[in-house]
């Protein structure tokens, strides 16, 4: 391990090229019985955890953060990724990946120095994903792609759950599809927000193939149980 491109990196990524992979976004989930909410997300069929990281200053909200990750790493064997929403993301890259962290997803608009973050992750084994605000265009990571294992694309401004769509977002999964194509690449589209029913289904149709589930997918609050959401997310994945 060590290099970006070696085997073993690659057989731990491997996850990432399953179809559709549905995650749960955990600050979405009953935070004081978050262990309970976990056991029952993976018995609901989640391919995976996303854990939200904030600082209050990328963003003007705080989510979860490096002693919930550890705990959640110690009760589950799925893969999980940490969507950091800081500035400076490369000075928490270290605790995230101690902690166990499958993919580590910072964000473009707040790296200066991306290269060095994907090195760093890299070298510890995990896979890296830059996520995109919704007015980022794909241009701003057009060079990177070839060292990337996913670009998640915002579909809602960060820092809240609940939010709307923003529908001119979707633009990008396809942008990005025919950027992966072009190149022969294959790091996975991810989206972020708002994903409901039909929204996983547009972006499905667009390339996505990772699909982070909030308050209007999983996390219902018209008692929907999570095996029955996250089914019906999957059968609108199907494209
Ligand atoms: C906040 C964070 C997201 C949310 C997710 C919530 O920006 O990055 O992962 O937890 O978007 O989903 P929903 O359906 O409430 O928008
Ligand atoms: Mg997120």
């Amino acid at each position: 391990m060590g290099h970006s491109n070696s085997e073993g990196n690659r057989q731990r990524w491997e996850w990432l090229r399953q179809y559709p992979i549905i995650a749960p976004s955990l600050m979405c989930a009953d935070l004081l019985h978050i262990g309970d909410d976990v056991h029952r997300l993976e018995a609901a069929g989640a391919d995976a955890f996303h854990v939200d990281i904030m600082d209050g200053h990328f963003v003007d909200n705080l989510a979860l953060n490096f002693d919930i990750l550890k705990q959640v790493r110690s009760i589950t064997n799925l893969p999980i990724d940490v969507h950091l929403m800081v500035d400076n993301p490369e000075a928490y890259m270290e605790r995230v990946l101690a902690a166990g962290a499958d993919l580590c997803i910072f964000h473009m608009e707040a790296s200066r120095f991306p290269l060095r973050a994907i090195q760093k992750v890299h070298t510890s084994g995990a896979a890296v994903g830059i996520a995109i605000n919704p007015a980022t265009s794909v241009e701003a990571v057009r060079l990177l792609v070839p060292q990337l294992q996913m670009v998640l694309v915002m579909t809602v401004e960060p820092g809240f759950a609940g939010q709307r769509l923003l529908g001119f977002t979707l633009d990008k999964i396809a942008e990005l599809a025919t950027l992966r194509a072009k190149h022969n690449l294959d790091f996975a589209i991810g989206v972020d927000g708002a994903m409901d029913i039909e929204a996983v289904s547009q972006a499905a149709k667009r390339g996505a193939s990772f699909f982070v589930g909030g308050t209007s997918g999983i996390f219902l609050r018209d008692g929907t149980d999570f095996a029955a959401a996250m089914q019906r997310l999957r059968e609108a994945a199907e494209r």
